[in-house]
């Protein structure tokens, strides 16, 4: 099903038409609205007169973290107060967390990308929807109750923790589609398992997950353990919250809202943008919003586009797997891995279970890395050498994948701390010292 077929099937020709209209729209109100923009404009010797295509957008200066940052809390805001309705908040590493605000109009976006999420995965309204995305400053929660509400389906508002009375919830108000953080899904999975209910009891077939890297190997973990199709959806706080992006029956790629935010990949060192369907950092221009507008937001994310037609219809471009944030790639002695990497590998692997912790650290002045990973109940044994020679098999597989040889260690069944939002899945102690 596809909820807007007029915007989400529109030929490629009309949706830079429509692009190009509302990025001058956008131009124009941030130009004229919002100081900081204006300044940067006039440095880098632009006018709206100079924007009049979608095509023109890369002679226009960059925004990032630190600015939002820099600009806190509503430093970046083009619209009044008076028309803000709405907060949320996005908590970083360090400091001050950064802010949005929203007008009337822009949580109308925010439902309507939604609604085309969830209309992808095939829900609707005759489907109990489970929300177990944190409420509060967080967009999760919030974001995704809209999109329920708005495609007509009874929404459940759990939140995130109390892991049982997920489960009963889920059980007893026959709970089709679940929205949580794939690492919570997980979670959940296990308690499920362990639980007084049997799987045939539950009505569950979908799962909505995001707001965290995963890896398809870690979408067929979730899928045969829950008996579900479980989807992707993208989003981030600066640009609205979750509904930026969704996957569609095919899970072949994240159909991404552009008649709303606008995407280019760009090479991270040099800002130049990469030629097509290579990877790099994705960068989002907002083409509606109008509380806090965004023009050429650099995310940090690192993926790929495709603009080939999709078989379910959508014309929009799809976006490849978030590798993860440029900011989480792991330099280890000169290597760069990702998390998601060592996901891959670990998912795959019948002796293992899809939970891991990654431990950088130097030591005499020598990048170390340590995986440690848990072993399925059935393979756990005391025999030292079947367990060696499962280190060695591990070590093996990750080393052909990272190019560099990591420790492993063992961990028995259910050690590693599981998580009920966003997973923390890396200590990097280089940090600290
Ligand atoms: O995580 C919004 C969200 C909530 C998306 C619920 C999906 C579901 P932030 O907290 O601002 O917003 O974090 C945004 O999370 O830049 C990515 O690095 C990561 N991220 C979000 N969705 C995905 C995804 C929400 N589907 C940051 N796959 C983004 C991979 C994701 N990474």
């Amino acid at each position: 099903m596809i909820w807007n077929e007029t915007i989400e099937c529109m030929s490629r020709k009309e949706m830079e038409k429509l692009q190009s209209i509302r990025l001058k729209q956008v131009v124009d109100k941030v130009y004229y609205n919002c100081e900081p923009y204006r300044k940067r404009m006039q440095e880098a010797g632009i006018t709206p007169n100079n924007i009049r295509s979608i095509h023109d957008i890369s002679k226009l200066p960059f925004t990032s973290k630190k600015d939002l940052r820099d600009y806190y809390p509503f430093g970046l805001l083009s619209s009044p107060m008076s028309e803000i309705v709405r907060v949320h908040a996005s908590s970083g590493t360090t400091g001050k967390p950064i802010v949005v605000g929203y007008t009337r109009k822009d949580l109308d976006v925010w439902k309507e990308v939604g609604a085309r999420c969830f209309t992808a995965y095939g829900l609707g309204k005759n489907d109990v929807i489970q929300v177990s995305y944190g409420y509060g400053l967080f967009t999760g929660g919030l974001g995704a109750h809209g999109a329920v509400e708005t495609i007509g389906g009874t929404v459940v508002p759990a939140s995130s923790g109390n892991t049982d009375k997920q489960i009963m919830l889920m059980h007893d108000l026959g709970v089709k589609g679940l929205a949580c953080t794939p690492s919570y899904a997980l979670y959940l999975a296990e308690a499920l398992e362990k639980s007084e209910y049997k799987r045939e009891e539950f009505q569950l077939k979908v799962g909505v997950f995001g707001a965290e890297p995963w890896t398809d190997e870690m979408r067929r973990e979730l899928e045969s353990k829950l008996g579900i199709k479980a989807y992707d959806i993208y989003g981030l706080t600066e640009v609205i919250g979750p509904g930026v992006g969704h996957e569609c029956e095919f899970q072949n790629g994240t159909h991404l809202c552009e008649d709303h935010f606008f995407p280019e990949i760009i090479n991270p060192e040099t800002g130049e943008p990469v030629k097509k369907g290579e990877i790099g950092e994705l960068v989002f221009t907002t083409l509606t919003k109008e509380g806090m507008p965004l023009v050429r937001f650099r995310t940090r994310d690192l993926t790929s586009l495709n603009y080939e037609p999709c078989a379910c219809g959508r014309t929009s471009v799809r976006m490849g797997r978030i590798l993860g944030r440029s900011d989480d790639m792991l330099i280890i002695r000169g290597v760069n891995v990702f998390p998601s990497q060592v996901e891959s590998v670990i998912c795959e692997m019948e002796e293992l279970e899809p939970h891991y912790f990654i431990e950088v650290d130097r030591i005499n002045n020598m990048d170390t890395l340590e995986i440690q990973v848990e072993v399925n109940e059935n393979f756990y044994s005391d025999e030292i050498s079947k367990m060696l020679d499962l280190k060695k098999r591990i070590a093996h597989k990750l080393q052909s994948v990272l190019g560099i040889q990591p420790d492993i260690r063992l961990m028995e069944p259910r050690s590693i701390e599981r998580s009920q939002g966003k997973a923390k899945r890396v200590n990097d102690k280089r940090k600290l010292q």
